[in-house]
């Protein structure tokens, strides 16, 4: 497709007042950012130079996965976890939709490149949205710019996004423009192309991430032979100076970003990060899984950062970056929740009014953001912008679960690694609209984000493990467990890096194990330091697992004749460990 061709039928589709082609520049960010806080949309940081602070519509503060489809020809394509529609049904109701929905607004066309310029694994789009709050998010989370038009030879993934508030001639524009009525997040993995209306926000409108480099991604790499994830990537070294990298798959508001930028609690080691979100991986030449992060910068869950937690997020956000429905402190910083401090008195909060502490509110939205570039990161790994990626040792699933899941488990081998991966549950967060706490199952971590049938996804995982004998080792994590009070039994954060010393150590053959009915675990971790009963954090429950591998049966009947064979015959496995353990 002719991209100039493209941009013309969007303007005339849409009949924005101008149109603006992003050449990529500070000087263009800076304007851009000058002229909305003018109009007091974004207000400057004393505290942090070139940092701004906004808050969306209250309605307007995660992704929102109920208004999320899959638009291809097939409905079984799209799988039972996946909104489906027909793509020319779809299209009609876009055109709809579209039809001068940008009047009285500037038109941005932004050109980006998903992955470091010129590597082997990067893919080109072009972003037309009329929210120039996602023009400075996209500066800031893509390589974006007029020499990336340069790039594209023949093919590029075109995404049109639209807060969907046309304004009437003369009319005031209001602050956070959006149309929570008549949302739509479309993706038409054939074509392939993005759609987005009603929503400014994060997921839903920054079209190169979950909709590009997730939803489509996943579908071009099962065509191509390699995986698009929602996975970070770190980069770990021993106190010998070993190195090597990891990535891992936590759901939404899960820990990755905290995980990717840990700061080890353990002397002699060091964490790098690659990545927060986001990998692509395939195979080289050389049979080794290699990954690279396609996105430049990030955008993270503030709440719960600290100098405690994730001091290197908090030396990252010292400047330069836009804070999203955090609160605002009088003296024109930001704060939140699990910051590190009290609460200043006349603090604003993400709703923009004076917060009254005695509400039971909080004052900052527990999926308020930062967004930054991932150069200002002072554990920026060398290797992150190595077009040919770093090589990836293990793979670590987890999620968020108060109960049964101990504290970190190994599989015996791929396929028992991909069940791993099929089998996560995690309890919901505030990342996207839907009810907090409840569990839910969330293969991979990609049940919002695997742009086609998730059982075709689990074959694609099995057939990936066919193609090198030196795949990565797989891992099951989880940070969240509690006792009966309600407490974590486990502190996280820096102190993960004990359960990362015990998996580079199994990488290189050189940690003991012992095997359970569900993997294996640990016969011990390094906790030098640190005064905690490991008993309870890995203690294997014959009959809860009985009823997890109960419950993950009839989930996996949902996939009808998708399901693999292979994780059935897993899952069976587990269940006969399990019924034989229970007779010791
Ligand atoms: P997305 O950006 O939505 O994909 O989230 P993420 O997976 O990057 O999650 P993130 O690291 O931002 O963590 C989300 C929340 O979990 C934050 O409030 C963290 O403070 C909290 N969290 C992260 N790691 C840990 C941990 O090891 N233990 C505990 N208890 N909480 C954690
Ligand atoms: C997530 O929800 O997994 C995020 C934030 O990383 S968003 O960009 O909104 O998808
Ligand atoms: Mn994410």
């Amino acid at each position: 497709m002719n991209y100039k061709i493209w941009i013309d039928e969007i303007a005339e589709l849409c009949q924005p007042s101008r149109v603006h082609l992003c050449d990529g520049s500070d000087e263009e960010y800076n304007s851009i950012a000058a002229s909305m806080v003018s109009h007091q949309t974004l207000i400057p940081l004393k505290k942090r130079p070139g940092s701004f602070w906004c808050h969306s519509h209250p309605d307007d503060v995660a992704r929102v996965e109920e208004c999320t489809f899959i638009c291809c020809k097939e409905k079984v394509d799209a799988g039972p976890t996946n909104n489906w529609c027909d793509p020319q049904e779809m299209h009609r109701r876009l055109k709809s939709l579209f039809a001068g929905c940008m009047r009285g607004r500037t038109m941005y066309v932004i050109p980006y490149c998903m992955g470091p310029i010129g590597s082997p694994f990067s893919k080109i789009g072009i972003e037309i949205t009329d929210s120039p709050y996602v023009v400075l998010n996209m500066k800031i989370m893509t390589r974006m710019g007029l020499h990336v038009l340069k790039q594209i030879k023949s093919d590029f993934v075109p995404g049109v996004h639209s807060v969907g508030v046309p304004l009437k001639p003369g009319e005031k524009d209001v602050p956070w423009p959006c149309n929570p009525s008549d949302r739509v997040i479309a993706h038409f993995p054939h074509e392939p192309s993005i759609w987005s209306f009603g929503s400014g926000y994060g997921g839903n409108a920054l079209l190169g991430k979950k909709c590009f480099a997730l939803r489509i991604a996943s579908v071009l790499a099962r065509n191509e032979s390699w995986l698009a994830e929602h996975m970070l990537i770190l980069g770990i070294t021993n106190p010998q100076g070993q190195k090597k990298y990891i990535a891992a798959a936590f759901p939404s508001a899960c820990g990755k970003t905290n995980l990717a930028m840990l700061t080890p609690t353990l002397p002699g080691w060091k964490v790098e990060c690659v990545g927060d979100d986001i990998a692509w991986m395939r195979f080289g030449s050389d049979g080794r899984l290699y990954a690279i992060n396609p996105e430049a910068g990030y955008f993270g869950v503030a709440p719960g950062t600290s100098m405690k937690t994730n001091p290197n997020a908090m030396k990252t956000i010292a400047h330069d970056a836009l804070f999203t429905n955090v609160a605002l402190t009088p003296d024109r910083d930001v704060w939140w929740e699990g910051i590190g401090s009290e609460p200043p008195p006349g603090l604003i909060s993400w709703l923009g009014s004076l917060w009254d502490p005695k509400s039971g509110k909080p004052a900052s939205h527990p999926n308020a953001r930062f967004t930054v570039s991932a150069k200002q990161n002072p554990i920026y790994d060398p290797e992150a912008e190595n077009p040919l990626g770093v090589p990836i040792s293990a793979i670590i699933f987890g999620g968020r679960r108060a109960s049964v899941v101990p504290l970190v488990v190994e599989a015996f081998n791929w396929a028992h690694g991909v069940f791993f991966g099929a089998s996560v549950s995690s309890e919901m967060t505030a990342a996207a609209k839907g009810e907090i706490g409840k569990l839910r199952h969330d293969p991979f971590a990609m049940l919002p984000f695997c742009g086609y049938n998730m059982g075709d996804y689990f074959n694609h995982w099995l057939e990936m493990g066919k193609k090198s004998h030196q795949l990565p080792r797989i891992y099951y994590v989880n940070w969240f467990r509690k006792d009966e009070e309600g407490k974590y039994l486990w502190p996280g954060f820096g102190e993960n890096v004990r359960v990362l010393k015990w998996i580079f150590e199994r990488t290189s053959n050189l940690a003991p194990a012992k095997l359970s009915p569900i993997g294996h675990l640990p016969t011990t971790l390094d906790l030098s330091g640190l005064d905690i009963d490991l008993k309870k954090l890995f203690h294997v429950s014959a009959q809860e697992w009985q009823q997890e591998a109960q419950e993950l049966a009839s989930y996996f009947k949902l996939f009808k004749d998708q399901m693999p064979p292979v994780l059935l015959d897993e899952l069976k496995h587990l269940m006969q460990r399990l019924s034989e353990h229970e007779k010791v």
